[in-house]
């Protein structure tokens, strides 16, 4: 058995360390530090010949980000946060069956994620019966029976909902949204709803297809990029190696953000030896610091420029897009003082930013979640897609809208049909191929799911990977919600919080990870994923299972839908499982963009799905024509002796899986309660870098949302903003706080009062 010193669950943030933010991300320290973690948890061996399979043609995919793989690959196609999240999943440690006699459920839901995370790989199904504070193991057999008796006792089947978590492969997500939609609902809430939902409202109406419209290669042929939004160097690091080539093609980068992230500022690259000494690569040719929520007003501020300077395409605009005059006649309108309210930014650096996006021919936004999860997210994407229009910058080489997704496979995912707002024609397809009916009401999305437990209209929740009640918004009210319901499950590789959360009745069921070989009766299986950029490819798994019973998700989904649907159920489960090849069979014939699936998934490197906007600038809007959206301004209000919080990543986590205590690029050690605030607010609110507050965050629903106890970092980030860690500071973001028509929690501007801790020693 590895032995592994035992995890600390009693680190106090008296123990934090702050020095100053790094000025430039990944190199050496990124190399040495993903090994050695990679080394602890995996064995010296087998690291390397697993990080030698990531993201190569015949590999596995990378579990970490979206990030796309470039067409040539490098021997080490992997960044440091790859290399951590291969090394979490491959843990030679193991739960043991002692583990859960010893460990009562309300004992582990005091734990920290970091803790249950260490404790290694789930191996068997365990079930925690009603009136009972233990999980206990179980078999296979009667764990089904458990779920499958209270599905088939529900009054309806809205009355249990499913979740999925980015990183189930095409082919489980495919089988779950077929097996939870011949049961009956249209309950597929996923991680997307916390995510980029907003992007892909606002792209839907826009330009038809709620997907970026660059492929990997249009980096490199850029003229300008701007990253809005965005830690690259934390949450995409291989990106940063394609910005280096394109800076070294002659892009130019612009970044947006309250916040100077070391990645977007200088890189120094550790896959070439020039990367580790010298200065690296200065990334941004222009920071722009905004205030939070800021950005709908400089990117109109940008489109009025453009306008005024007669530098808008007119031949793309005339065949292409409708809604141009209302827009000109609205920016008109636009107030200088209203923009430098809402973005905080002097007026000379947004005529700079104009001035640059005039002169270059290919333009390429990208943004990720900070700005997706504001309330007016959506409008604020569609101010993008604006911008990029008035000079044509969709559907040519190096040009383009660039939405980073987060989970590896969250666009796959949607793809393949999870979504609690199918598409009729999707429905349609799977109705004719299966011949059985299927629903078309739409179904809970994320919040709604927390709302129908909270209220007694959902009672079972079901869970396909992810940490529910620590991603999502209000943890006390979610973790209440939860706990309301008769049965919840959750299909998962390594222990979290949400597995303490429990039902009346609970089971958690273990499964394959990405890094595993996956035998059925068949022969060895492969997988698919989609990236960010819709390309799609396969996965193979390299190393022997964490324990010989483990079931792949497809195993559980179909034998799960067996139990629940009845043998004779005109789906075939067991073939599905059997041979993965028959479920890509039906995904050819179901899922437009994926005719001869598995002929093209084999393909070295896979395919790229169509994309009529990105392909042939065909719109599959309404109108036939790319929407130019006349907006409002809005940006978030901020009353006097107040701060706006956002909650953001560290670089030592993976959403709420915690690998570590610091956050190397911010110049933070050994405690994740901290919270970020200018220095001049910091005085001007009467306190100082080191104080020990309790965030209060404000709403007009008069409760008082408390996070205690965190410490305070006088940090360069823009005025009037602050940032603390997600999931610590989940518990300030209202339940009911929504992005406009996405219902993305508004993660990123929580009102916040800070106020002297009131008590001392929280758990980390
Ligand atoms: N290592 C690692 N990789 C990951 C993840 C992880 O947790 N760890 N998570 C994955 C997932 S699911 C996702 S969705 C992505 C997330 O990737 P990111 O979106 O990069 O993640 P966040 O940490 O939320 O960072 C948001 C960034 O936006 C900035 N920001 C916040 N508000 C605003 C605003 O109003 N305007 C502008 N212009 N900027 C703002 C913040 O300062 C920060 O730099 O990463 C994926 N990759
Ligand atoms: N305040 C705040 N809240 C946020 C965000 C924020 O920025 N701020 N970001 C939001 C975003 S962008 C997202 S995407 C969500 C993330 O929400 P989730 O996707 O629900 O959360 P994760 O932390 O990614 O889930 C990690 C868990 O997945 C399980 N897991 C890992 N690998 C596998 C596997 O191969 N199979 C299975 N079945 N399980 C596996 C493990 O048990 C692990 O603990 O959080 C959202 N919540
Ligand atoms: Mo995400």
């Amino acid at each position: 058995m590895p032995h592994r010193k035992p995890p600390r669950d009693d680190v106090t943030d008296d123990e934090i360390e702050i020095s100053k933010p790094a000025r430039w991300a990944a190199g050496i320290p990124g190399v040495m530090h993903s090994l050695q973690h990679a080394e602890q948890e995996m064995g010296a061996w087998r690291s390397q010949s697993t990080l030698r399979a990531l993201n190569q043609k015949d590999g596995f995919d990378c579990m970490s980000c979206a990030w796309p793989d470039p067409p040539k690959r490098k021997a080490a196609e992997f960044c440091e946060n790859g290399a951590k999240a291969v090394a979490w999943e491959a843990d030679r440690l193991r739960v043991e069956s002692d583990f859960w006699a010893a460990h009562p459920v309300s004992e582990l839901t005091t734990r920290s994620e970091y803790w249950l995370g260490q404790q290694g790989r789930l191996i068997e199904p365990v079930y925690k019966p009603a009136g009972e504070d233990h999980y206990r193991p179980i078999g296979w057999d009667e764990a089904f029976d458990v779920v499958a008796r209270h599905l088939r006792s529900l009054s309806s089947p809205d009355q249990a909902t499913f979740y999925t978590s980015g990183r189930t492969s095409n082919e489980a997500a495919y089988v779950y949204q077929l097996f939870v939609r011949s049961f009956g609902t249209n309950n597929l809430p996923d991680c997307s709803n916390m995510c980029h939902e907003s992007t892909s409202v606002s792209l839907a109406e826009t330009i038809g297809i709620g997907k970026a419209t660059v492929t990997y290669e249009d980096f490199a042929a850029a003229d300008l990029i701007v990253i809005m939004g965005q830690n690259p160097g934390t949450n995409h690091p291989r990106m940063l190696t394609t910005l280096e080539e394109a800076k070294h093609a002659g892009a130019a980068i612009v970044a947006v953000n309250p916040l100077p992230e070391a990645g977007l500022l200088r890189f120094k690259n550790p896959q070439r030896p020039a990367g580790v000494v010298g200065r690296g690569t200065a990334i941004a040719d222009q920071f722009i610091q905004l205030r939070l929520g800021g950005d709908m007003a400089l990117m109109q501020a940008v489109s009025k420029r453009v306008i005024e300077a007669n530098a808008v395409d007119a031949d793309f605009l005339a065949q292409h897009t409708q809604g141009f005059e209302a827009f000109r006649a609205h920016l008109a309108g636009l107030s200088d003082d209203d923009v430098a309210e809402a973005t905080g930014v002097p007026s000379a650096e947004i005529e700079e930013f104009a001035r640059r996006y005039i002169e270059a021919d290919r333009v390429i936004i990208c943004w990720a979640m900070g700005l997706t999860q504001h309330k007016h997210a959506v409008v604020t994407i569609s101010e993008i897609i604006n911008l990029l229009l008035l000079r044509g910058n969709i559907g040519k080489k190096g040009a383009g809208a660039a939405p980073i997704r987060g989970h590896s496979n969250v666009q796959g995912d949607r793809t393949m049909g999870i979504w609690e707002k199918p598409r009729p024609a999707f429905i349609d397809g799977l109705v004719k191929e299966f011949g059985i009916p299927f629903p078309k009401e739409h179904g809970a999305d994320t919040v709604d799911s927390v709302r129908g437990m909270r209220d007694g209209t959902i009672k079972v929740f079901f869970a396909v990977g992810g940490n529910f009640v620590s991603a999502v918004s209000d943890t006390p009210v979610t973790e209440d919600a939860v706990r309301r319901t008769d049965l919840s499950v959750h299909v998962a590789t390594k222990l979290n919080h949400s597995h303490t959360v429990v039902g009346n009745e609970a089971l958690i069921l273990p499964t394959l990870g990405r890094t595993e070989l996956d035998r059925q009766e068949s022969g060895e299986q492969f997988v698919s994923v989609e990236d960010t950029v819709c390309a799609v490819h396969s996965s193979h798994g390299r190393l022997e299972p964490a324990a010989a019973d483990l079931l792949s998700e497809v195993a559980i989904l179909c034998r799960l839908a067996r139990k629940t649907l009845g043998e004779n159920h005109p789906i075939p489960w067991r073939e599905f499982e059997a041979n993965y090849d028959t479920i890509r069979d039906r995904i050819s014939r179901t899922v437009p963009g994926c005719e001869d699936y598995n002929r093209k998934v084999r393909q070295p490197g896979g395919f790229t799905l169509p994309h009529g906007p990105r392909d042939e600038r065909r719109w599959p809007t309404k109108s036939g024509r790319a929407e130019i959206t006349v907006n409002d301004l809005e940006w978030p209000p901020c009353p006097p002796g107040r701060l706006l919080l956002q909650t953001i990543r560290s670089h030592d986590q993976f959403n709420t899986t915690i690998y570590g205590l610091d956050d190397r690029y911010r110049g933070v050690r050994k405690g994740r309660r901290v919270v970020f605030v200018n220095p001049v607010d910091l005085e001007a609110l009467g306190f100082a870098d080191g104080d020990v507050v309790d965030l209060h965050s404000e709403r007009r629903d008069g409760i008082d949302r408390i996070a205690e106890h965190f410490r305070v970092v006088a940090y360069p980030t823009a005025r009037g903003c602050a940032a603390a860690y997600f999931p610590e500071a989940n518990a300030l973001v209202p339940l009911d706080s929504q992005a406009d028509r996405s219902g993305t929690p508004t993660s990123k501007a929580i009102v916040l009062r800070l106020e002297p801790a009131r008590s001392h020693a929280v758990a980390p």
